[in-house]
């Protein structure tokens, strides 16, 4: 019997890469700054495309800024199968969350390649735009665009912090990619397979290799502005004040009480808080401030995320606020059949797995959308993620990309 096509995965290629992707935009202490459509994660994503066209893949580009890697198979008329993940990061970030999906599926690509397999269907690598959401808010804009749940149009209009709008930065992009041919937005997908780290304990800690992902919780987003009034802080009283922090502050603490779930289910977060003129000497006569909403169950999710304009109303105060929300995904769960698939590859392999939710969130989101979807997840150390310190083992990651591998291929030829 010949030996399985995921026996031709490099751990040291794999890991040699990562160190490689992870010199793009390093921090001084440890991770990475890749925000999206930045020089950073264009370099990302032309490094990724040079690896790719040395093994023989096709490089393209969509508008929304996702770059494709293509593998031929032998029917140009069935659909392709798709795997990858995303290269930008937050602004602390990790050298291995999106980029270990990428970076796996492409090792696939090699192993299929070394072990002269050409499939029925071409299996396309994929790095999707903006996955994090950091420096443009919501993320996960290129799966969105792709799946068509967001307009591509809706997308161009967001500014980020400097008042650079998605449209410029995509096509300041887009020069720096023109060498790589333009796709038609969005394709007829036979399934999609993402591989990412855990973002969490779990594996680690139960001493388990693979993740069999069952779905991925809810989360909704959102953005508050109050408005108050700029004043001078020695000479206006307390009791003309407008105050846009005092009022923003009694909202965080109001919405921190009926947040709070005993059982840490709920997940709440206010991950950016600005204020404005921001002078010490000046009243704040602005505050922005964003809320991420999650939860496994869709129903809570929808009762407290729809509570979340009243209680801010409630504690403005003298002060106006608006509460915008910015992306809304109710609870998924992915097929049985895929998922089975990533546990008969894992037990071929003799590779530990076991099932787990995800509450990160992920670009599968959306791509399950427009095709049967699976994630495969590894390991990440003490769960430690959207931080420096973010680590997995080179063990686990060629583990995971020969589970990786042998779905794809499972995939490809049927
Ligand atoms: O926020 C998330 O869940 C993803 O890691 N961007
Ligand atoms: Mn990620
Ligand atoms: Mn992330």
């Amino acid at each position: 019997m010949s030996a399985p096509i995921s026996s031709y995965v490099s751990q040291e290629r794999l890991w040699h890469r990562h160190e490689q992707l992870a010199l793009i935009g390093a921090t001084a202490t440890g991770g990475v700054n890749r925000q999206a459509l930045s020089p950073e994660d264009v370099a990302a994503c032309l490094q990724l495309v040079e690896w790719g066209q040395a093994l023989g893949m096709q490089a393209s580009r969509d508008a929304a800024g996702n770059v494709f890697l293509t593998l031929p198979g032998s029917d140009a008329d069935a659909a392709p199968v798709l795997t990858g993940s995303h290269l930008d990061s937050q602004p602390t970030g990790g050298k291995y969350d999106g980029v270990y999906g990428v970076l796996a599926a492409l090792e696939a690509c090699e192993a299929i390649r070394a072990a002269g397999l050409t499939p029925r269907r071409r299996i396309e690598v994929v790095a999707w735009m903006n996955e994090e959401g950091s420096r443009f808010a919501p993320g996960m804009m290129g799966s969105a665009v792709f799946a068509g749940v967001r307009r591509l149009a809706d997308i161009e209009a967001v500014q980020d912090a400097q008042g650079v709008r998605v449209g410029s930065a995509l096509r300041e992009a887009a020069e720096a990619l023109s060498a790589i041919p333009l796709r038609p937005l969005g394709r007829d997908v036979f399934g999609y397979v993402e591989a990412h780290i855990e973002q969490g304990p779990l594996l680690e800690r139960l001493g388990k290799t693979i993740g069999v992902v069952t779905g991925i919780q809810g989360k909704r987003t959102f953005q508050v502005q109050v408005q108050g009034e700029a004043a001078h802080a020695g000479t206006s009283t307390r009791a003309e004040r407008r105050d846009a922090l005092m009022a923003a502050v009694a909202m965080v603490g109001a919405l921190n009480v009926r947040m709070h779930d005993e059982l840490d289910v709920l997940k709440f977060t206010i991950g950016r808080f600005s204020v404005v003129p921001n002078a010490p000497s000046v009243v704040p006569s602005g505050v922005m401030f964003s809320i991420d909403l999650r939860h496994p169950e869709s129903a809570v999710l929808l009762e407290l995320g729809d509570a979340i304009e009243a209680i801010c109303k409630a504690n403005a105060g003298p002060c106006d606020v608006s509460v915008k929300e910015l992306s809304k995904a109710m609870s998924l769960e992915f097929p049985a059949d895929m998922r089975k698939r990533i546990r008969d590859s894992s037990n071929a392999l003799g590779i530990s797995h076991m099932d787990i939710l995800s509450t990160a969130g992920h670009d599968a989101r959306y791509v399950h959308e427009v095709c049967p979807s699976a994630m495969v997840f590894i390991p990440c150390h003490k769960g430690i993620t959207h931080n420096e310190e973010e680590s997995i083992t080179a063990q686990d990651a060629a583990a995971g990309a020969k589970v990786l591998t042998e779905v794809l291929v499972g995939l490809a030829l049927s």
